[in-house]
């Protein structure tokens, strides 16, 4: 840990903006106004507090979720500076109500937490209709009160005497910006729990006083502790293999482990932040990782032959990794739209050999575990390749799997060429199958029927999909790979939508698609071209026609404005409608309502697969509610 000992200038804060700026654009600021901005404002004044624990100051961190809708976030650092700042006014007021006042940590070593980098405070105001900091410091305790986005309700005064330090923060969203207020106690704690395994001295709390529910989350073996939860129900074949270094001023600490199961999860952190789209810190990783294992191969003959060699895949097959690195400031370099990935050349040379070395000792010392890994591998390996070769027969047309014979059966073809507006229906059903196949826009919508269950993708290898008939259909469909040769540019729909009754197997069917897309087509929902599509529940005839209704809230409130006559029908299933319905209420792109799937977070949504994939039905409907973004789909049609 580096202890920070910049001590705070108070007249190095650049007063850049105002705060209407933020109000007028908060996209600009905070990413979106939806649940994720909502939250986006706890992540930047969490963030404040961990760059006061990385900074050497405090470990404890708490967040509460109140009654009213406010929610409060406090830690046991030094407190904000409470003097005053050259404008005259308190340094609180700065911080709270100056935009870009958090340049403070410039060039005091690592650039710490994420978001914003200490920006986040006067944003967060900004955006609320209520603020109030509490700060603990110099034997005082005083507070500061803003309302409608950071107009000052009551200035910094001392209201009371303590020997504590620390900041507490509480604020109301505005309600005017953020369509809805309610904060999630989940994607909270889970954001925190992570956290709080990269930060193994901290300790940090979450209460919800709403739905009386808390959590509280300290590893004191951090990023192991992080890989034992990831494979908490799986079979692992060694204790996590865990190991720290510096080097070029970079500090590495890996901890790996591997499972019996096919799914590769890697982590990464640059400076505590996540890197979604990973970057030279996972490269150099990946590099180092499979040169370890290729080079004991070849040194104790496991491998033979010159041209021998495991693949980086099949290295990675059952492997779970987190990779945290720490980059000082001056090297840091962020690339991609979302700043998710690592440039830092510099990280790319020093993880390999870090990764190299550490293994290679590894390996020599263990060797049964080098062995128990190895032969995994070439498991990989020998099943990577036999996939392959069936694949490349069913594309040539040599094998007795035919391609086109497999496919001219079932699949009912869009005439458009221009693939990234086709669109592929995967429908339950032979039934309602027929229905879209008879009544769509035939130039750019093709239907794939279903019949029954798909497999459960969540144990399965590449060689099981080449077995099962239905995925090797929708493998073929797509036409672009399967697994590591999956390559989303290939496919040919731009558009993939699963179309499936509105009752429980339905959304069996759903959560088995998604697996095996989530397994073996995963940069497909990354792409956001994974879609649910939702048929109505109801239909209404009244003396003015027909329509049609989503849910049970919307018939309830539909009910009640009717007048005179009218029918209700509920639809048990896609079956139940003709094809013109169907493809109205359903397909048509004017009317219908499709729910994106998007991958929030890799290792959450790779740990609820995993426990989802059982027998309960219940909370595998919760998932998918958690993780489909319900918006209207005609918003974001590229
Ligand atoms: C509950 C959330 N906590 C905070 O927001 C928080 C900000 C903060 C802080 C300092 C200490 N604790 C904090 N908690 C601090 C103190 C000193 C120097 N730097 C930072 C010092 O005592 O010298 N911050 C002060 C300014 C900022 N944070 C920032 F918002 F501008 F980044």
């Amino acid at each position: 840990m580096t202890k920070n000992t910049n001590t705070y200038d108070e007249s190095s804060i650049k007063i850049l903006e105002g705060l209407e700026a933020v109000r007028k654009r908060p996209g600009m600021y905070i990413g979106s106004t939806d649940k994720r901005g909502l939250h986006h404002l706890i992540w930047e004044i969490v963030d404040n507090a961990i760059d006061e624990i990385i900074n050497g100051y405090g470990n404890y961190i708490k967040i509460l979720l109140h009654k009213d809708g406010s929610i409060t976030i406090a830690d046991n650092g030094r407190g904000v500076p409470i003097g005053k700042h050259e404008s005259g006014k308190s340094t609180p007021e700065v911080i709270y109500t100056v935009l870009h006042a958090g340049g403070k940590f410039e060039n005091s070593g690592y650039k710490v937490s994420g978001g914003l980098h200490g920006v986040g405070a006067s944003v967060v105001n900004a955006l609320s209709s209520y603020m109030e900091v509490t700060i603990y410091r110099d034997g005082k305790i005083s507070q500061i009160k803003f309302q409608d986005g950071g107009k000052v309700l009551s200035p910094l005064k001392t209201i009371g005497e303590s020997k504590k330090t620390g900041t507490i923060v509480r604020f109301i969203p505005d309600k005017e910006i953020f369509k809805n207020c309610n904060f999630s106690f989940t994607t909270i704690s889970e954001r925190m729990q992570e956290s709080a395994f990269l930060l193994p001295d901290v300790t940090i709390e979450i209460i919800d006083e709403e739905d009386n529910l808390n959590a509280k989350y300290h590893y004191d073996d951090g990023i192991v502790s992080f890989v034992n939860y990831i494979n908490e129900n799986k079979n692992s074949l060694h204790k996590p293999i865990h190991f720290k270094s510096i080097k070029n001023n970079i500090e590495i600490e890996i901890a790996l482990q591997y499972t019996d199961s096919y799914n590769e999860q890697l982590l990464s952190f640059v400076n505590n932040v996540k890197t979604a789209d990973g970057g030279t810190h996972e490269v150099g990783f990946k590099t180092g990782l499979t040169k370890a294992f290729n080079d004991y191969a070849k040194n104790n003959n496991i491998l033979k032959g010159k041209d021998a060699s495991l693949d980086g895949s099949d290295v990675r097959e059952g492997l779970t990794a987190i990779i945290a690195v720490k980059i000082p400031e001056n090297l840091l370099q962020f690339e991609g739209q979302t700043k998710g990935k690592l440039g830092t050349p510099e990280a790319r040379s020093t993880v390999e050999s870090a990764t190299y070395e550490n293994l290679k000792f590894f390996l020599e010392e263990n060797k049964e575990i080098a062995l128990a890994i190895l032969d995994k591998a070439q498991k990989s390996k020998l099943a990577r390749e036999a996939a392959r070769k069936a694949r490349e027969q069913v594309r040539k047309g040599t094998g007795k799997n035919n391609k086109e014979r497999i496919l001219s059966e079932k699949l009912a073809k869009a005439t458009g060429k221009n693939y990234a507006l086709n669109e592929l229906f995967l429908v339950e059903g032979d039934s309602a199958g027929g229905s879209a196949k008879s009544n769509r826009n035939r130039e750019t919508q093709a239907i794939l029927p279903l019949r029954g269950k798909v497999l459960n993708c969540e144990k399965a290898s590449s060689k099981d999909i080449e077995a099962n008939a239905e995925l090797r259909q929708i493998e073929y469909a797509i036409g672009a790979g399967l697994g590591s040769d999956f390559d989303y540019k290939e496919s040919n729909y731009g558009k993939i939508i699963i179309m499936t009754d509105a009752d429980v197997d339905g959304s069996h069917i759903q959560i088995l698609l998604i697996t095996f897309f989530y397994r073996f087509m995963r940069p497909l929902i990354e792409q956001g071209m994974l879609y649910i599509a939702t048929p109505p529940l109801y239909s209404i005839e009244t003396s003015k026609g027909k329509e049609y209704i989503a849910t049970d809230e919307e018939l309830e409130t539909r009910k009640k404005t009717i007048k005179g006559n009218f029918k209700i029908q509920r639809f048990k299933g896609l079956g139940e409608m003709d094809a013109k319905e169907l493809y109205e209420t359903t397909m048509d792109k004017e009317n219908r309502r499709l729910l994106r799937v998007t991958l929030n977070d890799a290792a959450i949504a790779e740990k609820r697969i995993h426990i989802l994939m059982g027998d309960e039905v219940a909370p595998r409907k919760e998932w998918i509610n958690e993780n489909v973004d319900f918006t209207l789909e005609d918003d974001f049609r590229k």
